[in-house]
């Protein structure tokens, strides 16, 4: 089998970042170049940081926009108050190992007095013109051990060489001035964006030139996103990939492969980084050069990558947090986290408070290894598993069994049952990612029973699951590459106690028995029915509570240890009347039953949200009950209409009343109001205004119709989405 081994650009370094493959090569010999690919020691540290936090900061803080044009005043740039060891002691205590700063975004102005632009804080009233954001910054980290990466955008929209080969020697010269004058830096972040400058032209960017600047300056740097050494995970949600290789073929053309090498420099690999599967077995067919291209998850704390005053109210909780660390770190991938400093130039409390509970949380689940405490035993191992060997955090120390063991296992096991509801798993990645599935099992009344499983691990991965008590589990490796698997760590961990309501979120007719649950049969749920926050002063839970009015229910679980889980909340809406439907919604549209119309909450615009009921082709026939004789001066009906979905408002409803349920007499025929075209969904209400004493029972007939012409599916039945009838 022929290898080319290379040797990415650091010679000195002897890594094998980059394992070129020649054309043709079996799928034996592509899994035996797989196997070879490593880390570089950059990649290596990168990994082991975890979570690493974005700072988007600059002139679109002050102007509230997310891509400034490149045209704002530099005296619109004035944070007075700027306190970056504020940020970054806040990061610090969150548990972030790295915080990576925007020098410069798309709008082109520099954080710092950059000598080859006039667009610039030293324009700016701020320090008279002396200041020097990334100064502060990196001084800021220094200061408290935080790592530095800095954020440079190739796309830029005010300088005017933007489209022209100056504009390449302009980046390189930012590069430099950065890369010298602020001491280490360790994550450099190239954005792909590429849009027009002011003169209405793209750049071409010189990839290979900007390289070779941060490797020769910064060499224990990660090039990361447009580089070779850190890859965008293809989402900003916060949530990568359950099958997460750090090893994937790299695109390049076969007579690059030792351009990976050679004095050309280092070439930037040819991925998709949205593609739902990278580095399968199936992936590696037809590569030519295989590297260690592990991902990086970026996600903001807000909707907005900046700070929008806006958006005060929309800061991601901790345990979303919480989520997005099991989603991102938990699969093989480092978090990068924006927390935007706000227009005072700090952190905002919201956003603080939410990263310090998130640690906290982090620190409550991961404290205490169930492992440790058992006794473990191999189905087989190369060398003796020294005790401490999985569970001491190092990835140096790790068990591989035996080239001939069928199939590998650990099995822990303890004297007193364990609870636990999460599993992290590694490997020692400086020799290779190997795993392709994993199993975990239980011994649970006399026989082994799947509690969970997984396919890649890598550097990390954490799987969470529902809590189980055992004393005796096993973890089984039955895919992997190469001879044999190895395990690094193995963890367990008891989850937070968490509540569940049962019935989940619904409307009612006279009262309602609900019930709540934790997993943890230890916990004690504590709970309040008037909206405010439930502490441990408040109800304690001890059986089913009857529900006769609209109530928000709040509780939370707290085990024996003292460890709380997050407040749960769910709103239970007594309905006002009832509503009897002559024939049934759609059954993908029921919204849980008909008293939902009743219940005194709208529907808004998302006619999937289980909260419309749906009716395909066919009239809307309701009777309506009120009880007793009412006095009403007004019936509202609400609709939705949605054209993609072929949603319209009826062509018309009739308004019937009754007082014995037999005999029924029409008083009105409503119809919509005609709608100028509206291409987004909205609701649509049919109201009549109608003084009336004594009434009680009411039916209302929408007649539906057929989609109008002009429209998408003219022609086709159309559909009636109803949510609240409103009665006053
Ligand atoms: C993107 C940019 O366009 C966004 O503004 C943001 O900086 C994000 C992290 O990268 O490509």
């Amino acid at each position: 089998m022929s290898l080319l081994f290379s040797n990415c650009f650091q010679k000195q370094e002897s890594d094998r970042q980059v394992v070129g493959v020649h054309p043709g090569s079996s799928p034996e010999q592509l899994l035996e170049a797989a196997l070879e690919v490593r880390p570089a020691p950059r990649q290596m540290d990168w990994q082991q940081l975890e979570m690493t936090a974005f700072l988007h900061f600059g002139m679109n803080t002050f102007t509230d926009q997310e891509w400034g044009d490149g045209t704002d005043d530099p005296a619109l740039f004035n944070p007075d108050r700027l306190d970056t060891r504020q940020w970054i002691s806040t990061l610090k205590k969150a548990g972030f190992k790295l915080a990576m700063l925007t020098a410069k975004h798309h709008d082109g102005f520099c954080l710092w007095p950059s000598q080859f632009t006039d667009y610039s804080v030293k324009n700016s009233p701020w320090k008279s013109g002396r200041g020097d954001v990334v100064k502060e910054f990196v001084d800021a980290c220094s200061e408290s051990g935080m790592k530095v990466g800095l954020y440079l955008s190739p796309w830029d929209r005010h300088e005017s060489t933007y489209g022209t080969e100056a504009y390449n020697d302009y980046f390189v010269d930012q590069l430099t001035e950065l890369l010298t004058n602020y001491g280490p830096v360790d994550e450099l972040w190239l954005d792909g964006a590429n849009g027009e400058g002011p003169n209405g032209v793209k750049q071409s960017y010189d990839w290979e030139r900007y390289f070779q600047v941060i490797r020769t300056l910064q060499p224990q740097a990660v090039i990361a996103i447009m580089g070779p050494d850190v890859r965008w995970v293809g989402t900003e949600n916060g949530y990568g990939r359950e099958s997460e290789w750090s090893v994937i073929p790299v695109g390049y053309a076969p007579e690059d492969t030792s351009a990976v090498t050679t004095s050309k420099g280092i070439t930037r690999p040819q991925i998709n980084p949205m593609d739902y599967d990278l580095g399968s077995r199936e992936k590696l067919i037809g590569a030519n050069a295989l590297a260690w291209y592990p991902a990086e998850v970026d996600v903001s704390i807000r909707p907005g990558w900046f700070y929008h005053a806006s958006q005060d109210n929309q800061v991601k909780s901790a345990e979303k947090l919480l989520d997005i660390y099991l989603a991102s770190v938990g699969r093989n991938a480092v978090l990068l986290l924006n927390v935007p400093p706000t227009t005072a130039g700090s952190i905002a409390r919201t956003d603080s408070l939410q990263l310090t509970l998130l640690n906290q949380t982090l620190d409550e689940i991961f404290r205490t290894n169930q492992v440790t405490g058992g006794t473990i035993t191999p189905s087989s191992a190369r060398k003796r598993l020294e005790t401490g060997y999985l569970t001491d955090g190092s990835l140096t120390t790790y068990w591989e069994p035996e080239a001939d063991d069928a199939s590998p296992s650990i099995t822990v096991e303890w004297e007193q049952p364990r609870l636990f509801g999460m599993m992290t798993l590694q490997e020692p990645i400086q020799m290779g990612q190997r795993i392709e599935k994993f199993i975990l099992e239980a011994y649970l009344d006399g026989a082994w029973q799947p509690v969970t499983e997984g396919t890649t691990i890598g550097y990390k991965r954490i799987v969470r699951f529902p809590t189980i008590k055992a004393s005796r589990v096993r973890l089984i490796l039955p895919e992997y590459r190469g001879p044999a698997p190895r395990i690094a760590f193995w963890g367990l961990y008891k989850d937070l106690p968490q509540v569940y309501f049962e019935p989940k979120e619904m409307a009612f007719s006279d009262h309602l028995r609900l019930t709540l649950h934790t997993d943890d049969p230890e916990a004690t749920i504590y709970f309040t029915k008037d909206g405010t926050l439930p502490t441990m002063e408040s109800s304690r839970y001890s059986g089913p509570v009857e529900l006769f009015e609209t109530t928000e229910v709040r509780a939370f679980a707290v085990s024996p240890g003292g460890t709380a889980g997050f407040n749960k909340s769910q709103l239970y809406n007594k309905a006002r009347f009832k509503v009897l439907l002559e024939h049934a919604p759609d059954i993908r549209f029921t919204a849980g039953g008909s008293l939902i119309l009743s219940d005194g909450i709208r529907g808004g615009v998302q006619y999937d949200n289980n909260r419309w009921l749906g009716f395909e082709g066919e009239d809307l026939e309701a009777v309506i009950d009120l009880g007793s004789p009412t006095n009403i001066s007004q019936l509202t009906l609400h609709f939705l209409e949605d054209h993609d979905q072929s949603i319209y408002p009826p062509q018309y409803v009739d308004v019937m009343v009754s007082s014995n349920l037999k005999t029924w007499q029409r008083i009105r025929r409503l119809r919509a109001e005609e709608t100028p075209e509206v291409s987004t969904p909205q609701v649509v209400d049919m109201a009549m205004n109608r003084s009336m004493n004594n009434v009680r029972f009411f039916k209302i007939v929408g007649k539906n119709q057929k989609v109008p012409e002009g429209y998408p599916g003219a022609g086709d039945p159309a559909w009636i989405f109803i949510d609240e009838i409103s009665i006053h």
